[in-house]
């Protein structure tokens, strides 16, 4: 049986983040797929996040005393989008919430409201038996083109069942044909910068594109068979929280090496639906052994390893490899020590590779980091000057 998905966040002007990061840790070792979008979150982004990850639920913690308001909105915007089954909402937030206002958020559509003390195995009990089971369908066809249409094809695909007739296909074969959208994919060490990276290249292409133009993200992160999962990259994306933006988080459920049993069908529903000029694809962090696209890259147009500086010595840099296949290397985190060791280190190992390989340094937590817009301009421009080796 597919884990169940929920988004739980924390509402706008509000940094208690204890409360959710307990329960969400509680769900996830319960089976539970969560998608955790962070603090200090707007009910739009909020009502975003849930139709693009197609989710049953979301739970909210909130402390700073809006709560009939903000959750009356979140409600509000999701009932716009006509869903099927809709999209339940429930949350707590201590003493903040009396049992009056519980009442009237009930009057609003709230599903379920905890009050202080609660135990946190009756919070999983009642996501068990209220979403354990709900029977999700394709959206009619007259919802093609609208977020949810494309996230529920996702859902289906990625739990294996109600997949397009092509599924069969290998990936290289179905990727062959998805070309009209470019799919960069990103890969390296967990904490080299990858998600921050991503947004701020996101930010760069929101600039740049006419306000017509979209980009996905399809963002992994490591999961067990049956077990569940903190997806939890939308938590470090800002720029990503925009309308022009389509992302969905995936549990590799079991799968090594970077990616999903399901990434390949993922990526080409994304293709496919041409709602996209790019897009983004991100692995889990991966180790020296990963090569998550191929060696022919089949998965992807450009691939990127991202690095942080301190990768140890010399030899270890030898046994990543990666840097054998990837189009783009960046050093990120510019700024810590050992950075420019590495670009030299990385340099000369890659002269002899003789690929035409970039090599870049960036510094993606910083604004108008330069590294970052040379990035950008390789990638979404094919104009941009990182330091190519010789063929
Ligand atoms: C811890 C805490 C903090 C910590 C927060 C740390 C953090 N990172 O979360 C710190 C010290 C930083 C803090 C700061 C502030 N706090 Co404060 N804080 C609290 C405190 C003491 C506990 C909240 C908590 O985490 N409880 C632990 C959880 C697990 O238990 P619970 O709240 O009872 O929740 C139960 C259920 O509701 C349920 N639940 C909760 N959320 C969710 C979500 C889901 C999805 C589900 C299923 C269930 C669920 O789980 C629990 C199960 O029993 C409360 C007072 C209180 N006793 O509630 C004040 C309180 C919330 N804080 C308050 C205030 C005013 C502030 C500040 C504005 C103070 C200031 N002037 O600087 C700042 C604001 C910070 C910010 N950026 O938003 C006020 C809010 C008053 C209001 N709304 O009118 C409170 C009520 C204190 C008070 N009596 O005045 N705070």
């Amino acid at each position: 049986m597919s884990p169940i998905r929920i988004l739980t966040a924390v509402p706008i002007c509000d940094g208690h983040d204890s409360a959710i990061n307990t329960i969400n840790l509680e769900f996830i070792r319960h089976g539970i797929e969560v998608i955790y979008l962070g603090y200090h979150r707007s009910a739009r982004d909020i009502a975003r996040a849930a139709v693009q990850e197609d989710v049953v639920a979301i739970g909210l913690s909130t402390y700073n005393g809006g709560h009939i308001e903000f959750f009356g909105e979140v409600v509000d915007l999701l009932e716009q989008r006509r869903l099927a089954p809709p999209i339940k909402l429930f949350g707590g937030g201590g003493g903040t919430i009396t049992h009056a206002d519980a009442q009237i958020m009930y009057g609003h559509g709230v599903d379920r409201i905890f009050f202080a003390g609660t135990p946190l195995e009756e919070m999983v009990k009642y996501l068990r038996g209220g979403y354990g089971d709900v029977a999700r369908f394709p959206y009619e066809l007259a919802f093609a083109g609208s977020d949810q249409f494309l996230s529920r094809q996702l859902t289906l695909a990625d739990n294996g069942s109600g997949l397009p007739p092509q599924a069969s296909e290998t990936a290289s074969a179905a990727s062959k044909r998805v070309r009209s959208t470019k799919v960069i994919g990103l890969t390296g060490p967990g904490g080299a910068g990858k998600t921050t990276l991503i947004d701020e290249l996101v930010l760069r292409f929101l600039h740049s594109h006419a306000a017509d133009r979209r980009a996905a993200i399809l963002s992994h992160d490591p999961s067990i068979v049956g077990s569940g999962a903190l997806l939890g990259d939308r938590a470090t994306m800002i720029y990503s929280q925009h309308d022009r933006v389509f992302m969905r988080s995936i549990g590799t459920r079991g799968m090594t090496g970077g990616l999903s049993l399901s990434t390949d069908r993922c990526l080409r529903i994304l293709a496919e639906s041409n709602l996209f000029e790019f897009i983004l694809m991100e692995t889990v962090g991966t180790g020296q052994e990963a090569i998550p696209f191929g060696v022919d890259r089949h998965l992807v147009d450009q691939s990127v390893l991202v690095m942080p500086p301190d990768y140890g010595s010399r030899i270890q840099l030898q046994k990543i490899a990666m840097i054998d296949v990837a189009d783009v290397i960046v050093v990120n985190k510019a700024d810590l020590r050992g950075a420019r060791t590495a670009l030299t280190e990385i340099e000369s190992r890659i002269r002899t590779n003789r690929k035409g390989q970039s090599l870049l340094c960036t510094q993606a937590n910083r604004h108008r980091d330069t590294g970052v817009d040379q990035l950008f301009e390789l990638l979404f421009t094919g104009t941009g000057t990182g330091t190519d080796t010789p063929k």
